[in-house]
């Protein structure tokens, strides 16, 4: 048995962990990261490829936005298709402002490798972790680390744990309110190092679903389509994605498909979840512990980070200036912006997807709100401020 004592525990080294430590180390606040996975592990994850600014401020911010800076690609407008109807949002003319495409796997690599720097502790492989005393002035978490069982003391506990952690199950059951809304289909997505074949992204509904051309650079494209939850990853040999993709954008794409070796393919269930409860006790979740968006919207990882900004706020607050006021506010305001990116996300779903249930008429509403989207600057402008982040 060992006993550490730190002021904030974080649970968790995705984008909201690793975040949250730094900004908290930045201001002198002493916490630890907490991560089940080994280093690799966490490093080869494959995940979000659109950063809204709420993202790339705090890495400006922590001084952490070189690389990003020197690779992302700056994208000005993304577009939506239905067949061959092409239609451009223009979301620097809308909105003046940007999106950049910049891989969270290379946001949390400079994450991680700029740890030691800030002496940002990350403990790896940290096993059965347990959160204990949560609502009491003195909460802990235990974890195993190469057979030693570490109890560590804080003052607050940050639940950054994914969707698959335990934090929000160390919330008594009957403080609970969470809402789940699950999709008929999933997201097959392929990683190749091939060019991508249009200068932005193009998601495309059509009479055989959804399918979304991506990228991560000049020379690496990322690409979905819809597929059943059926479906598994052997029932796709690459060829016969390949064969969907040059159906669905050979007709309306600048370049074309460029067929390649997968680097990575998976399959990814979509979901609306919100789980209201962010606070309890000391006891603080952010990111997909507290919600998931289907990915459509591109809100996963920036809504992680703008629960980061408030918690972070609140959590200075706390050590700076003895405010409990805005630790007390910060479930209220984060839960504003998160539910105005879950209908975003949940529209964009409904509109761009194929549903099993629906008939001709629903099909028909799709194609006449893509039809009038092309024609209102004040429906693309709707479409525009949602998709380049709302204000935090
Ligand atoms: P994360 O899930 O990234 O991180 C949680 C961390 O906690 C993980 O490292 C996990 O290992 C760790 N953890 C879990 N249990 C633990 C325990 N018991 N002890 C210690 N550590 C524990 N978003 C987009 O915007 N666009 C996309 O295209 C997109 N694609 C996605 C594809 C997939 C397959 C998935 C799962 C998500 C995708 N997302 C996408 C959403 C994703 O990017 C999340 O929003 C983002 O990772 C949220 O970051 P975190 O909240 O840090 O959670
Ligand atoms: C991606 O590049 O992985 C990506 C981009 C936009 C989305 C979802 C995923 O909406």
């Amino acid at each position: 048995m060992s006993a550490r004592r730190t002021q904030v525990a974080i649970i968790g080294s995705g984008p909201a962990g690793l975040l949250l430590g730094h900004l908290l180390k930045a201001e002198g606040i002493d916490c630890i990261v907490l991560e089940r996975q080994t280093r690799e592990h966490v490093e080869s994850r494959i995940r979000a490829g659109v950063l809204e600014t709420v993202t790339t401020d705090l890495m400006h911010r922590l001084g952490l936005d070189e690389r990003m800076n020197r690779e992302a690609m700056v994208e000005d407008g993304f577009n939506l298709a239905d067949g061959d109807m092409l239609v451009r949002i223009d979301i620097k003319a809308l909105t003046g402002k940007t999106v950049v495409v910049y891989g969270q796997t290379e946001l949390t690599r400079d994450l991680i490798a700029a740890a030691p720097q800030r002496e940002l502790e990350i403990v790896f492989e940290a096993q059965d972790l347990a959160l204990h005393d949560v609502d009491s002035d003195q909460p802990s978490v235990t974890y195993t680390k190469d057979g030693v069982v570490t109890t560590l003391a804080c003052d607050l506990i940050a639940g950054c744990d994914g969707f698959h952690g335990p934090s929000r199950r160390a919330i008594p059951a009957h403080l609970v309110r969470e809402y789940m809304h699950e999709y008929p289909f999933g997201w097959l997505g392929i990683l190749a190092d091939v060019p991508p074949c249009h200068d932005e992204l193009i998601y495309a509904n059509g009479p055989r679903g959804f399918a979304l051309a991506s990228m991560r650079s000049t020379t690496r494209s990322r690409y979905y389509i819809q597929v059943p939850l059926t479906e598994r990853i052997e029932d796709w040999p690459e060829d016969r994605l390949w064969d969907e993709l040059e159906g669905r954008f050979n007709g309306i794409s600048q370049h074309g498909v460029t067929r390649g070796p997968a680097l990575e393919m998976s399959i990814a269930p979509l979901r609306s979840y919100v789980f209201e409860t962010m606070r309890h006790g000391r006891l603080f979740l952010a990111g997909d512990a507290a919600h998931i968006v289907p990915p459509t919207g591109a809100k996963g990882l920036n809504l992680a980070a703008s629960d980061v900004h408030y918690l972070s706020d609140a959590i200075i607050g706390f050590y700076r200036r003895q405010d409990e006021q805005a630790m007390l506010g910060y479930q209220a305001k984060a839960l504003s912006r998160i539910w105005k990116a879950e209908r975003f996300s949940w529209s964009l779903t409904k509109l761009m997807h194929s549903f099993p249930d629906q008939g001709p008429f629903e099909r028909r509403m799709q194609m006449a709100e893509l039809d009038y989207l092309s024609r209102s600057p004040a429906m693309q402008t709707a479409i525009a401020e949602n998709y380049v982040g709302l204000p935090v």
